[in-house]
C-alpha cells in the first residue's frame, strides 16, 4: 500500500474509532514523550457523512483511483459522468446539483465562478497543492484570478485525430495537408474522408472555437458576426460529416471514424483501445501547423456541497504524486502535476501530444472564455450547422 494511502487510511480508521465530526484527527492521548517523537501527519478532515458525489467527463479517472480512495478514507464515492460543458453548465444552473465537486473546463469555470456556484477552496486541506506546475496554475488564473476556486484535473487540447492507416487509403494519391485541420475543414480532403468516416464532437463550443481559429479569427471571439462566417465554412463541408459524437474513443478505436476533431489524450486512449482489440492501425493525434486549441479541466467544490470537507480530501488525494503519474500512466493526460513527473513512465513523457514540448506550447491557442449571451449566439449557430445538410 503507498504511503500517502496508508496514512489517510489510518487516520480514517482513527477518525471512524472517535466518531468525530468536522474536526482534524486528534492524536490518541498518550504518556509523555520521554524523547522528542517527530509529529503524526494530521489526519484529512472529514465530514460526518461519509460520502462524496462527484461529477466528471468520462474516461478521465484511473481505473482504481476511486476504490482506493475510498478504501483509504471510508468515505463512499458516488460517481457520475457528463460529455459535454455545456451538459455540466445546465446542471449548474438550475442548481441543486448534489455534486460536491465538478469539473468544468475554464472556458466555462469562469462565468461560473462569477456566478456564485463555487466555494474558495480551503488549502490549508489540500497540502498536496504545493505539487502543482506553476505554470498551469498561472493558466488557470485567466478564469480564476487568484487561483481561490480551482484545481486542475488534467489540460490537453482539440485537435485532429487519424486513423493513419485508414486515412492514407482515403487519401489515395492526395499527400496529407501541411496544416492538419484541413483535413476536417476543407471539402478537397473531407470529400475524400469521408468514406472512412469523419467525426466532431458534439458541442458548439468545442467545434465553433476550432473553426474560428481555421478561418482566422479569434477562437473565443464573443461577436456572432464571426460565427456566422465560421459556420458559412463549416456548411461547405456538412455533407461529410459522419458523426457527432460524445463516444470519440470508441468511434476512433472501433473504425466508425477514421478522422476526428477530438482531445489529445481520448485520442491517445483510442489508439491504446485499438492496439487492445486487436487493430495493427496506426491512431494518433496531430500537431497542426497552425496550433490547436489546448483546454483545461478543472476541479471546483460547489457552494451548497454537502460534503466540502471529504471533498477536500479528495482534492489533495488527486494531487499526490502517485495519482498524477496514474492519470498520465494510465490516462494519457497530464495532470498539471509536477511531483508526478518523474513517476511517468518514459513512454508516456515522451509522448508529445502528452507533455507537450515548449515549442509546440507557443503555438497553442489557450482557452479564454464566452460570455452567457454568446455562448447561446454560438449554440445557435451550431445547431442550424448541424441540422442543415
Ligand atoms: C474525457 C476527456 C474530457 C476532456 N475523456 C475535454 N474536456
Amino acid at each position: 500500500m503507498k504511503k500517502h494511502v496508508l496514512v489517510l487510511a489510518m487516520s480514517a480508521m482513527l477518525l471512524a474509532a472517535c466518531g468525530k465530526k468536522e474536526e482534524p484527527v486528534a492524536a490518541p492521548a498518550a504518556p509523555a514523550p520521554v524523547a522528542a517523537a517527530p509529529a503524526a501527519p494530521a489526519g484529512p478532515v472529514l465530514d460526518d457523512e461519509k460520502v462524496l458525489n462527484i461529477y466528471n467527463w468520462p474516461d478521465y479517472i484511473p481505473e482504481n483511483m476511486i476504490a482506493e480512495f475510498e478504501k483509504a478514507t471510508g468515505i463512499k464515492v458516488n460517481y457520475d459522468t457528463f460529455e459535454t460543458n455545456e451538459a455540466l453548465n445546465a446542471k449548474l444552473v438550475a442548481g441543486n446539483t448534489g455534486y460536491d465537486i465538478v469539473v468544468p473546463g475554464t472556458v466555462f469555470a469562469k462565468p461560473q465562478i462569477e456566478a456564485g456556484f463555487f466555494q474558495p477552496l480551503d488549502k490549508s486541506k489540500i497540502p498536496n497543492y504545493a505539487n502543482l506546475d506553476p505554470s498551469v496554475m498561472q493558466v488557470l488564473t485567466k478564469a480564476d484570478p487568484d487561483n481561490k476556486h480551482l484545481v486542475p484535473w488534467a489540460w490537453s487540447f482539440t485537435t485532429v485525430g487519424i486513423n493513419k492507416t485508414k486515412v492514407a487509403k482515403a487519401l489515395g494519391n492526395t499527400p496529407m495537408p501541411e496544416n492538419a485541420w484541413d483535413l476536417v475543414f476543407k471539402p478537397e480532403y473531407t470529400s475524400k474522408l469521408k468514406s472512412c468516416g469523419i467525426a466532431y464532437l458534439d458541442s458548439p463550443t468545442e467545434i465553433i472555437p476550432v473553426a474560428l481559429h481555421y478561418i482566422g479569427k479569434d477562437a473565443y471571439s464573443n461577436d456572432p458576426a464571426d460565427y456566422k462566417a465560421a459556420t458559412e465554412m463549416l456548411a461547405k463541408v456538412r455533407k461529410d460529416i459522419r458523426l457527432f459524437s460524445s463516444t470519440m474513443i470508441d468511434d476512433i478505436a472501433g473504425g466508425k471514424a477514421c478522422v476526428a476533431i477530438g482531445w489529445a489524450g481520448d485520442v491517445n486512449i483510442a489508439a491504446g483501445r485499438a492496439q487492445e482489440n486487436g487493430s495493427k492501425d496506426e491512431i494518433e493525434a496531430l500537431l497542426p501547423s497552425t496550433g490547436a486549441l489546448s483546454f483545461f479541466d478543472t476541479m471546483a467544490v460547489t457552494k451548497d456541497a454537502k460534503h466540502p470537507n471529504n471533498a477536500h480530501a479528495f482534492i489533495n488525494f488527486f494531487l499526490s504524486p502517485e495519482s498524477g503519474a496514474a492519470m498520465a500512466n494510465e490516462m494519457n493526460y497530464n495532470s498539471g502535476n509536477k511531483a508526478a513527473v518523474a513517476k511517468v513512465d518514459p513512454a508516456i513523457a515522451g509522448n508529445k501530444t502528452i507533455f507537450v514540448e515548449d515549442a509546440y506550447i507557443s503555438k497553442m491557442i489557450p482557452p479564454s472564455s464566452f460570455t452567457n449571451e454568446a455562448r447561446e449566439a454560438m449554440a445557435t449557430a451550431y445547431n442550424a450547422f448541424k441540422t442543415g445538410r
